[in-house]
């Protein structure tokens, strides 16, 4: 009996802290979004602010299309302070914009546009990559964006 007891308690104790640590996280996390929520505005089929790009994925690079009309390939370039909108599709399978420095992780789908609106703050160059499988050169759909 006594044994029994001692296990009770050592699966109480057990139970507090992980739920201790699963609280702890949620919380925290909500706290990051919260605080986070205002950089990264992704509301899909929103009003587009700032600068628009249009994006196109395809096997297997990315088309970026300025509002000049003038289009880079691999190569998004970008002002810092200046807020963007990328207007984000497909020409064929289901793509992925992953721009890690700014907290972009986009789908592309052919016949559908997501878009998300970020303000870069840094000169620099970052990558970007297509983080879905999408065919034998997926590797390839990567690039710099490039803040000046
Ligand atoms: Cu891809």
């Amino acid at each position: 009996m006594k044994k029994l007891e001692n296990k009770t308690k050592a699966e109480v104790v057990w139970i507090v802290a992980v739920l201790t640590i699963l609280v702890w996280a949620a919380v925290s996390n909500a706290a990051y979004l919260h605080d986070n929520s205002s950089s990264i505005a992704n509301p899909v089929g929103g009003n587009p602010q700032g600068v628009v790009i249009n994006v196109t994925g395809y096997q297997w690079a990315w088309t970026f299309t300025y509002p000049n009309g003038t289009s880079s390939i691999d190569n998004l370039s970008l002002k810092a302070g200046t807020t963007y909108t990328l207007v984000i599709t497909s020409k064929d399978v289901i793509h992925d914009l992953y721009i890690p420095e700014f907290g972009v992780n986009v789908y592309a789908v052919a016949g559908h546009t997501n878009q998300i609106t970020f303000t870069p703050t840094k000169a620099g160059t970052y990558i970007f990559e297509c983080v879905e499988y999408c065919g034998e050169y997926h590797y390839e759909m990567r690039g710099t964006v490039t803040v000046t």
